[in-house]
């Protein structure tokens, strides 16, 4: 069913990978291939990395318009002065295994009946499987005003939520010496959900090293019902802004900025009608993220959400067997977070994209091997999820947990505390993991490490 006998790739997309030339422009001509790949970050590149190794380069194409390649988890510490945005990024090229041909666009239209995406430049790939790896996208744009105060330094409105802006967050953190510092979390899903609150323990510790934390109200507002998802670390978090003075209010929803005035305004997610003006020095926004438009608008490989729906275990498509999809664009439902915390209705899908697309990709790889065999796939994804929350300058407590939101600790200790250790883990030793094991397909999340560490435990 799935495969095809004509084979054409241009010549001048043939070659362009890691450690080859750079890329030259792509023709209006039509591919056609094994396997597509739809998505260059980490979910894409990590599994693209494991099927380079099986399969012809003419027969993977991996689709993906920039050709930066961000490690996106340092985008905190960028934004608390720690790291540098150079730091954080690559060349797409040097990224991608060489056994692939990248194309450089976006995906406009997806046909599941006829095995073919359509690319914004106007051609079309034929595929007879396809991996949907896409990711989220912030949407600063659907909060007025948001967008020119991010371009004015002197706004003191920050996001280190895209490589355009992440730099502006430190020298906001620095000026800062009066009134109200807001950090928001909006009414959607977002990738990397600890994210928000990890910058205002930054802040609030950057403060207090500068002797500055009595002059400055730290406010940390959430669209969620929870401060986390998994009760044992939300407990912790709880402590922690409790002793440092941090004012958390839940169900609290950034709906606009004024500039001129230098205020916000929330809504009141249970009462709608509820506004609240709040003042401010610093506005930390994390913007409202959703899939991109050619996924979203195809109602036959999403859910209503707009996510590529999935079997949760296996990662493959619920109605197209020849489709699977991973990282933050997939339906792959985290969301038990908030079904757990009752009320929240829009924050179905907490998305924790390179953390769980490490053990993703090998899912992916695995089951779609099997189906491209004619066997049915046969790994099943536990939902491992990890979020290294840093709660200051030299310490972080590394929350990782399954599905069901019950912890699943790597460490043989209990790893709701704050640590040295773990600061360093996020800041040194998981980038070169990143880098060196899961962009060449091989680490699989710490699963591993975790048996070995609880040899003979229950765990
Ligand atoms: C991890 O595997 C991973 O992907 C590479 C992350 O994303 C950047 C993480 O933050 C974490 C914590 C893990 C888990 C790794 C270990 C060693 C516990």
């Amino acid at each position: 069913m799935f495969l095809r006998s004509i084979r054409h790739v241009s010549k001048e997309i043939q070659g362009i990978g890691r450690r080859s030339f750079s890329i030259t422009s792509i023709t209006y001509d039509n591919h056609s291939c094994k396997v597509l790949v739809v998505g260059g970050g980490t979910a894409g590149c990590a599994v693209t990395a494991k099927l380079s190794r099986d399969l012809k380069k003419t027969d993977l194409i991996v689709l993906e318009p920039s050709i930066d390649h961000y490690y996106q988890p340092l985008f905190t510490l960028v934004g608390g002065g720690v790291e540098k945005i150079e730091d954080t990024r690559k060349n797409e090229q040097d990224v991608l295994p060489s056994n692939c041909i990248w194309i450089r666009d976006s995906a406009a239209e997806f046909d599941l009946k006829k095995n073919t995406v359509k690319i914004e430049k106007g051609h079309t790939i034929d595929y007879d499987y396809l991996v949907v790896a896409t990711g989220i996208f912030p949407r600063y744009e659907n909060i007025p005003g948001l967008i020119e105060t991010l371009k004015d330094p002197n706004s003191g409105v920050c996001s280190i939520y895209s490589p355009q802006y992440v730099e502006g967050v430190f020298p906001v953190i620095q000026k800062l010496s009066s009134g109200n510092a807001i950090f928001t979390f909006p009414n959607s899903p977002v990738k990397c959900p600890g994210a928000p609150q990890k910058i205002c323990y930054l802040t609030d510790d950057y403060l207090r090293r500068e002797n500055k934390r009595n002059q400055v109200k730290v406010i940390y507002n959430t669209s969620l019902p929870v401060i986390f998802g998994v009760k044992k670390y939300a407990n912790a978090l709880w402590k922690i802004c409790i002793e440092r003075n941090i004012t958390v209010n839940t169900r609290t929803n950034l709906v606009s900025i004024d500039s001129n005035k230098k205020e916000a305004t929330f809504e009141n997610l249970d009462k709608p009608e509820e506004r609240t003006v709040l003042p401010f020095s610093m506005l930390h926004v994390t913007p409202p993220m959703s899939t991109a438009e050619a996924i979203s608008k195809n109602t036959e490989l999403t859910t209503s959400a707009g996510f590529v729906e999935v079997n949760k275990s296996t990662l493959q498509h619920i109605r197209f067997p020849n489709v699977f999809a991973l990282g933050d664009c997939c339906s792959s439902p985290n969301s038990k977070t908030a079904a757990a915390a009752g009320k929240c209705s829009n924050c179905k899908i907490l998305s924790f994209y390179n953390k769980i697309s490490a053990a993703q990709s090998e899912v992916v790889y695995k089951n779609l091997t099997s189906v491209m065999n004619g066997k049915k796939p046969y790994l099943s994804y536990d939902g491992y999820a990890s979020c290294p929350l840093v709660t200051g300058y030299d310490k972080c407590i590394l929350a990782e947990f399954d599905y069901e939101l019950n912890p699943l600790e790597t460490f043989p200790f209990s790893q709701d505390k704050e640590r040295l250790s773990m600061y360093l883990l996020k800041k040194n030793v998981i980038p070169t993991i990143y880098w060196n094991l899961m962009m060449n397909g091989l680490w699989n999340g710490p699963a591993t490490f975790r048996k070995l560490m609880h040899f003979g435990k229950s765990n």
